[in-house]
């Protein structure tokens, strides 16, 4: 069994790897994002289980030994990753779910009711910017007249996207799941992207809840302008708008013990010897209540706004992705976190965005389980987990959907 996590590991780890970082870079629709969809398929079929691939790359195969009609247990993460990514935040539970599938087969468990793996494509809106778009799609959370309307960095459109890997919406295409007749439960196994666990000494704990979470543009608008012939006094200058709001975000998430970065920044025309026209610059957000995180973005909205009237910039804010607070079932996460080997795992809350927050959000009972990453880091090449952990998670993801699939 170890070397079959291992040797599906194995295989995913050259594909979008950059040799400088060693980070990944497998954004949604690209080639290395495609080839992992048609590793999925492959997979699932080697194990005698038909892949169902939706219009936008979202992907469930079904195991249901018994042909039961009833709601089944579904498992599955994403296999897209942020830019310069780590090798686990998505492609772990993938490869967990698989794997646990074996486990349960060679266990000779036959479940009441279908156990599905899933697929969700990108999950980290790191190219057309909106979280979880595949399983916002998925659940109905998102028309599909708002998302043909996204566009990438390079300014190309979704359905272009879509066409160019070989998949597409065509007229009249339904892309939500029958999530309430074929879902009962989701559980989703990620890496954790922290170090709760390392500090409990547990290589497996159960996701309480996901913070609330968001992504706003903020556009500063100054005047292009001679960088050495132009007297400081004479400046409008969005550089210095934009430099004093990353700060002030900053000072603010610090006073309140919550989350604001600002990791992603365009600078037109981004010229040396140039005053810039303009700056746009992503806020990420994270709180932990609704309201905390909607005091915290007006907060940093004001302070920026204060210093665009007195550098004379103009200032645009616009929500481009929020997630709400999510409480995963507190019944479902003492079952699956009780009686282990070692006594019960630890329930803990998240600041990461998920998938099965999305599911949670559109009614399916939903659960994660997280495996232990000794570094804590995630969003990076340095994002870790031991396969000793990995496989105990594997063994987790098992006994779960042996618990609700009994
Ligand atoms: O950004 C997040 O919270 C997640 O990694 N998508
Ligand atoms: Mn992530
Ligand atoms: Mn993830």
């Amino acid at each position: 069994m170890p070397d079959d996590f291992e040797r599906m590991w194995a295989d995913l780890a050259p594909v979008g790897r950059s040799a400088g970082s060693g980070g990944y870079f497998r954004q949604p629709w690209t080639t290395p994002e495609t080839e992992l969809r048609h590793w999925f398929t492959e997979q699932c079929r080697a194990r005698g289980l038909d892949v169902e691939t939706d219009p936008v790359g979202n992907q469930v195969a079904w195991w249901n030994p018994v042909a039961s009609d009833r709601p089944g247990v579904l498992t599955g993460s994403h296999l897209d990753s942020v830019l310069d990514g780590g090798a686990y935040d998505g492609p772990l539970g993938v490869v967990s779910a698989l794997a646990a599938l074996d486990r349960l087969r060679e266990r000779g468990f036959l479940p009441s009711r279908p156990i599905g793996v899933s697929v969700f494509a990108e999950e980290e809106g790191s190219r057309f910017g909106l979280a979880c778009l595949g399983s916002r799609l998925a659940a109905g959370a998102l028309p599909w007249e708002r998302a043909r309307e996204l566009r990438d960095r390079d300014g190309v459109f979704l359905p272009d996207a879509l066409e160019a890997a070989g998949l597409g919406v065509a007229d009249g295409d339904d892309l939500t799941w029958p999530l309430a007749e074929r879902v009962a439960t989701f559980v989703e196994l990620h890496v954790e992207q922290g170090r709760d666990l390392v500090d409990r000494g547990a290589a497996v704990g159960v996701a309480s809840e996901i913070w609330p979470h968001g992504r706003y543009r903020f556009d500063f608008a100054g005047e292009a302008n001679h960088a050495g012939t132009t007297r400081m006094a004479d400046r409008v200058d969005p550089m210095l708008t934009y430099a004093m709001t990353a700060l002030a975000a900053n000072k603010q998430a610090r006073l309140v013990d919550q989350r604001a970065t600002f990791g992603r920044i365009d600078v037109a025309p981004n010229g040396t010897n140039a005053i810039p026209s303009r700056v746009t610059a992503w806020l990420d957000a994270r709180c932990s209540t609704d309201d905390a995180l909607a005091e915290l973005v007006q907060r940093i909205t004001d302070q920026a706004a204060d210093r665009a009237d007195r550098d004379g910039t103009r200032l645009q804010v616009t929500a481009e992705s929020v997630s709400a607070s999510v409480s995963f079932d507190p019944e479902l996460a003492r079952m699956l976190a009780a009686d282990h080997e070692g006594g019960d795992w630890p329930i803990i809350a998240t600041m990461a965005g998920h998938d099965a927050g999305i599911l949670s959000a559109a009614g399916v009972r939903t659960a994660m389980l997280f495996v232990r990453n000794p570094t804590g880091v995630s969003h990076s090449p340095a994002e870790t987990a031991s396969i000793a952990d990995c496989l105990v998670g594997v063994s987790a993801l098992a006994d779960s959907l042996e618990r609700l699939a009994r």
